[in-house]
């Protein structure tokens, strides 16, 4: 059998092998998520973020063949300047072709998790998952992210799944699938966006020292999956649901009339609702994954001292 294409960073893996704290990242938040130079500049913030939290930041993403784990300054820039359509958008389906054809990939929630398992990885910071689309009734638009949760074991810190999906059924289907959806501090899932959504959390904990313990506990149990660990954005960056949900539905709207489907339908909707909101959707945007990321440090610190 061949072995997994990894090429670690000289820094992820000597912390890996010193057994210190990593904390995994994706890239489609780069390449598809957020216009350039704002994607270059959320990146390596974001790694700063992880080492200030005293953990080790590993970008992943696709190319030549192979699956990097950890990516250089000038990677990470070439990657920010990669025009959407030029880089493959990677979910468990796309993975294998994109390495097999040797061609750049940005990983997607669902991709960063299975090669941060591969990694040896199991704690990662994005801003939000993917889900059930509204229409999911018609369109069977659900987001691979939610099954991989359900069976790769790394702890996934984003601030919810994205607002522009159907919540709750988001919510149900992984309800179903068995990951614990986790909110942090509030007995509230919060909306990406907004702190609060009007749904009821599942679970809650208060520290990074619970949610180590819950994953370890998931492993001794033999339970296959992760957990979702539902951050709150700041109160200071957040846009509430009265003021983001009109531009949501326009911004559905439009995509429904253009025709945009499948892959295209979060870019696009991200993109509209930037342009409708003169850019403050993407500011916020930047600061819940620079809140993640502080939290999956912490809690990638708490599982290094269990190890
Ligand atoms: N979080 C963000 N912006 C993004 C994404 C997450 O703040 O663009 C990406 C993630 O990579 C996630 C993907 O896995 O959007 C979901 O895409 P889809 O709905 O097509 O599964
Ligand atoms: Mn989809």
């Amino acid at each position: 059998m061949t072995a997994a294409p990894l090429t670690f960073s000289p820094e992820v893996e000597q912390a890996l092998a010193e057994k210190r704290p990593v904390v995994a990242l994706e890239s489609t938040i780069i390449t598809h998520g957020m216009p350039y130079p704002q994607n270059l500049e959320m990146a390596r913030n974001v790694e700063q973020v992880i080492r200030d939290n005293g953990a080790v930041p590993a970008t992943i993403a696709v190319m030549g063949g192979q699956i990097h784990i950890g990516l250089t300054d000038a990677t990470l820039q070439a990657l920010a300047q990669t025009p959407p359509e030029q880089a493959m958008k990677l979910s468990r389906a796309d993975l294998a072709v994109c390495l097999a054809n040797g061609r750049t990939g940005a990983t997607t929630v669902a991709a960063t998790m299975i090669c941060a398992a591969l990694a040896g990885i199991s704690v990662f910071a994005t801003g939000g998952i993917g889900g059930v689309h509204r229409g999911a009734e018609t369109s069977f638009d659900v987001s691979a992210d939610l099954h991989e949760l359900a069976q790769t074991p790394v702890t996934v810190v984003a601030a919810g799944a994205k607002a522009i999906l159907d919540l709750p059924k988001t919510w149900e289907v992984l309800e179903t699938l068995g990951v614990p959806v986790i909110a942090y501090g509030q007995d509230e899932l919060p909306a990406f966006w907004s702190r609060s959504s009007g749904i009821p959390a599942p679970l809650r904990m208060d520290s990074p020292a619970e949610i180590a313990a819950a994953a370890r506990m998931r492993a001794a149990l033999g339970l296959k999956g992760g957990q979702l660990v539902a951050n709150p954005i700041p109160p200071e960056d957040e846009i509430t649901q009265s003021e983001i949900l009109p531009v949501i539905l326009k911004a559905l709207d439009e995509a429904e009339v253009q025709g945009v489907a499948a892959k295209s339908v979060t870019p696009f909707l991200l993109q509209r609702i930037f342009e409708l909101t003169e850019g403050r959707s993407l500011s916020s945007n930047i600061a819940l994954v620079m809140n993640n990321a502080r939290l999956a440090a912490e809690i990638a610190t708490e599982m290094s001292k269990a190890a």
